[in-house]
């Protein structure tokens, strides 16, 4: 009854190819997301979600949604963060980019604590910036100048 490239559901439904095991509900009953060969997560840099879908570890608590049923941004409490990331108090991890941004990126701006910024000099033209997080240090840009900047300088 269904066309050759759509799956037929148990209880008869059609759906697109795309949607079986495609971790979405996408047949009343559920049929297209049972005995789906969910091939095993690269444990090294992946993990896994609830749903048995396999993310990227730094997907893991980086407040979006990236396993279908959500479950990388549940019990966040504990997870520890990769390298580079900060960990807001029992809660996110921060990517480097949004530590001392400005922003308040941890529910309590945590990672706006304590951030210092500095640019040096590398050549007549160019600056380098970087930023530093509780002795944590981030470069966060070369950037192009023509202003006289001393070799080391608080900005
Ligand atoms: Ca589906
Ligand atoms: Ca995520
Ligand atoms: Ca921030």
């Amino acid at each position: 009854r269904c066309t050759d490239v759509s799956y037929q559901c148990q209880d008869g439904k059609c759906i697109s190819m795309t949607q079986y095991c495609d971790f979405h509900d996408d047949c009343d009953d559920r049929s297209d997301e049972i005995n789906c060969y969910r091939p095993p997560c690269n444990m090294s840099n992946e993990w896994m979600c609830s749903n048995a879908q396999c993310i990227a570890i730094e997907k893991r608590c980086d407040l979006l949604v990236d396993c279908v049923d959500s479950s990388d941004e549940l019990k966040c409490g504990d997870w520890p963060c990769p390298t580079e990331f900060l960990k807001c108090p029992s809660s996110f991890c921060i990517p480097p980019q949004m530590v001392c941004n400005g922003l308040d990126d941890c529910l309590n701006g945590e990672d706006e604590i304590d951030c210092g910024q500095y640019a040096c000099m590398i050549a007549k033209f160019f600056i380098i910036i970087w930023s530093y997080h509780n002795q944590q240090i981030n470069i966060t840009a070369l950037a192009f100048t023509s202003a006289v900047v001393p070799r080391y300088v608080h900005i």
